[in-house]
């Protein structure tokens, strides 16, 4: 097949799945073209069967805000009819799926018709997709894409909650390729930690809505009591904040800001517990990462980490800013041994649920449908 992936590039979970989907089959012998205006993190740029369309927009002075989406509009018709592609998957509504459309009408005019699925993903509903800015627009996306699907269960209900609905959306959960997670703890666990220290890590895009002042504030409680330290992944407008909260608490030593890395990994790989207290969050890609890492989940009782996460059997899942019983959850893994294996193994078990062949297989089999049907 031939199949054009919209993204956004950046480190949000949305960008990482879609490109990931689009490695993967890229491997298996599909042809990918990625359209987005930077090149996405996680895409293979070695690959053969993979190729990367910019978006690219001349800056105009008359305009106060660039229009992205008329130009993202016009590369998507240039690349569906220079690339003859069969089928568009495009990621995150906003303003993705209003795009895709366009671009289908537009080629629609020109006798040439293409399917296009929508993948939500989150934050376009529960938070910016339903700001009356931009809800009618969205609204129109989602019920005139070819199929749409969601990443949970949690988020087809609040779409179907927040928006009048027509199409069917099946859940189609997020994935993980198993094969890159595992422990790498022996060889550079070292670098970061002494051996009687437990290692926390975060990942996240740093923004409000993962409260990342609650993951220091759950560190500081447990540094209080039994030595460890804490790697922050990630970067965004929140960094600041905490790493303010880390010099006033006085935890700054054990606190490593590792920024924006490619090799997320690694750092998973060397990690003991992973603290994700969003207050809001559809599934939870990097707690699903961490699990496949055998790391224990400790986060909030919120959207779709339920569907990914197990209380009490592969992680904790507690009210949002409840930082004391986050904390107490942690001491109970630090202090038995026995537990923490468990944890550990059980993570694993469940984010083996979640692998990337079979899912995948159900996007392309969804793919397939949409072209028969044309
Ligand atoms: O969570 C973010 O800040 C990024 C955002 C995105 O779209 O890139 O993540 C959303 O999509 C991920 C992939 O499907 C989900 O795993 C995240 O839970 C979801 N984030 C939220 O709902 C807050």
């Amino acid at each position: 097949m031939r199949i054009g992936i919209v993204c956004h590039p950046t480190y949000g979970g949305s960008g990482v799945m879609a490109t990931e989907l689009g490695n993967f089959l890229a491997k298996k012998g599909h042809v990918i073209h990625v359209i987005s205006h930077s090149m996405p993190v996680r895409l293979n740029p070695f690959h053969g069967n993979i190729n990367f369309h910019e978006v690219y927009i001349d800056p105009y002075p008359l305009f106060h805000h660039q229009p992205y989406e008329v130009a993202l509009a016009s590369a998507i018709v240039e690349t569906v009819k220079r690339e003859k592609l069969d089928v568009l998957h495009v990621h995150y509504a906003i303003p993705h799926a209003y795009a895709a459309y366009m671009a289908t009408q537009i080629l629609k005019d020109q006798n040439i018709i293409i399917p296009f699925i929508t993948t939500l993903h989150g934050t376009d509903i529960t938070l910016v997709g339903k700001n009356p800015a931009y809800k009618p627009a969205v609204s129109f996306s989602i019920n005139h894409s070819s199929y749409v699907t969601a990443v949970s269960e949690s988020l087809k209900k609040d779409t179907e909650d927040l928006f009048d609905v027509k199409n069917l959306i099946e859940v189609i959960p997020n994935f993980v390729n198993l094969k890159g997670y595992d422990r790498k703890t022996k060889d550079k666990r070292q670098y970061f930690a002494k051996d009687n220290e437990t290692i926390f890590c975060h990942v996240s895009n740093f923004r409000p809505v993962k409260r990342v002042l609650d993951v220091i504030k759950v560190f500081k409680k447990v540094q209080d009591q039994r030595n460890s330290i804490l790697i922050m992944v990630g970067d965004g407008p929140d960094r600041n904040i905490a790493e303010k909260l880390s010099r006033d608490l006085g935890i700054w030593d054990k606190v490593i800001f590792r920024g924006k890395t490619y090799d997320v990994q690694s750092m998973l790989g060397i990690s003991d517990i992973f603290l994700l207290p969003s207050s809001t969050e559809s599934f939870g890609l990097s707690a699903l990462e961490a699990m496949a890492s055998h790391v224990p989940v400790i986060a909030s009782n919120v959207g779709g980490l339920s569907e990914v996460v197990d209380h009490n059997k592969n992680g904790f899942l507690e009210n949002i800013g409840d930082v004391e019983s986050m904390a107490e959850d942690a001491l109970s893994l630090i202090d038995s041994k026995e537990k923490m294996i468990n944890f550990s193994k059980s993570a694993r078990e469940k984010a083996e649920s979640f692998s990337m062949n079979e899912i995948s297989q159900r996007y392309l089999e969804l793919y397939q449908k949409l072209i028969d049907e044309k």
